[in-house]
């Protein structure tokens, strides 16, 4: 039987320049990326325990747009300056820190308000005085091909906590505490559905096996983060199945919309609406599964979105060898996992799932 010690996934290159980024880095800023999930949240602070253990005391979370209720109880999220509400302590923030380090993210693009400073930042990285100013740690796809060397990108990592754990355990300088390991806990969590996708590697296991050692009670985590719904997102969720559920049985596929009349109905914020692109997929013989809510367009898209100032959000779920991301990439300006992905369509949420029927036969396995 092989030993299950974790591996060194992380490249000794990698490793190196991340040590010499964080070394010389009086103040430190980590941001994540907007309407962060478990993951952004999780690898987002558990990476400031990580360097608060390590004996940095300047060091701020930012997050671009506020949290969902059910990730609120999470260790540290009362320190991080939300960018909607503090923007020139944000800005400020992110603009002075020595070194900014991003998780869960790799695109300027990804946060909201704070899309131009960032993006500044990743200029600056490219100068060869400033490299050590910048420290990517993600597992999307798009951050592969970005243009930053030495990032710690591993699209095959179910999350980027695992990698803030990774980059902790393999620096040979992790103390691992109940903070770091609920933070890092939850992002993997949360980016498997509870170890229900993308948590088929074993290493994972050891992980969480480390995180546990610390008396953190992994049960209570779940209960806190998949058993908090609000009355408005349970009712939420059942119209969307009972009156908004489309059923395409010869493509295996399921579509829900919302427009904004619908969500503001049930006062439904972006966090509510996590999820529900998933419950479809709980049908025998489902196997896509595609979500569209309406929201407005954003100051930053307006060039880009023409005349419209409403658009489609579009979430994809798949399951097995059925890719979504060549969909979401192709027709709806995004991209991601094959089996997760997302888009989105500037109009109404009805035209988009006209384009979506559109092209479903083109993009979408019949078998
Ligand atoms: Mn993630």
């Amino acid at each position: 039987m092989k030993s299950m010690i974790l591996s060194d996934k992380i490249s000794s290159l990698q490793m190196d320049f991340a040590a010499h980024c964080i070394k010389d880095a009086e103040s430190i800023a980590i941001i994540t990326h907007q309407n962060p999930d478990g993951d952004a949240m999780g690898s987002s602070l558990g990476m400031r325990y990580f360097l608060l253990s390590l004996g940095k005391t300047n060091v701020a979370n930012i997050v671009p747009t506020l949290y969902a209720d059910f990730l609120s109880w999470m260790p540290g999220a009362e320190h991080m300056i939300q960018a909607e509400q503090q923007p020139e302590l944000a800005e400020r923030t992110l603009r002075e820190a020595d070194l900014v380090i991003c998780t869960d993210l790799a695109e300027a693009t990804r946060v909201a308000s704070m899309s131009g400073v960032l993006a500044e930042r990743f200029e600056r990285a490219q100068q060869e005085e400033h490299k050590y100013s910048l420290l990517i740690i993600d597992h999307h796809l798009s951050s592969v091909s970005a243009s930053c060397p030495h990032q710690i990108a591993y699209p095959d990592s179910a999350s980027a906590s695992e990698l803030v754990f990774r980059l902790a355990y393999q620096s040979g300088k992790l103390a691992l505490n109940a903070d770091f390991a609920t933070c890092i806990y939850t992002g993997m969590m949360t980016d498997t559905g509870n170890f229900s996708y993308n948590s088929c590697q074993p290493e994972m296991y050891s992980i969480v096996a480390m995180l546990l050692t610390t008396g953190i009670n992994k049960d209570a985590i779940y209960d806190k983060v998949f058993n908090s719904y609000g009355v408005d997102r349970v009712r939420l969720m059942g119209y969307c199945l009972y009156h908004k559920m489309r059923i395409f049985p010869e493509y295996h596929a399921a579509l829900i919309t919302l427009n904004r009349r619908e969500i503001y109905r049930f006062n439904a914020k972006s966090g509510d609406m996590e999820g529900i692109v998933n419950l479809p997929l709980q049908i025998k013989d489902i196997y896509y599964s595609v979500f569209m809510r309406e929201d407005k367009v954003p100051p930053h898209q307006k060039q880009e979105a023409g005349n419209a100032n409403i658009k489609a959000k579009i979430s994809f779920r798949s399951q097995g060898d059925r890719p979504v991301n060549i969909l979401a990439r192709e027709v709806f300006h995004g991209g991601g996992h094959m089996n997760a992905s997302g888009g989105e369509f500037f109009g109404k949420v009805d035209q988009a799932a006209a384009k979506f029927q559109e092209v479903m036969r083109d993009y979408l396995l019949t078998e």
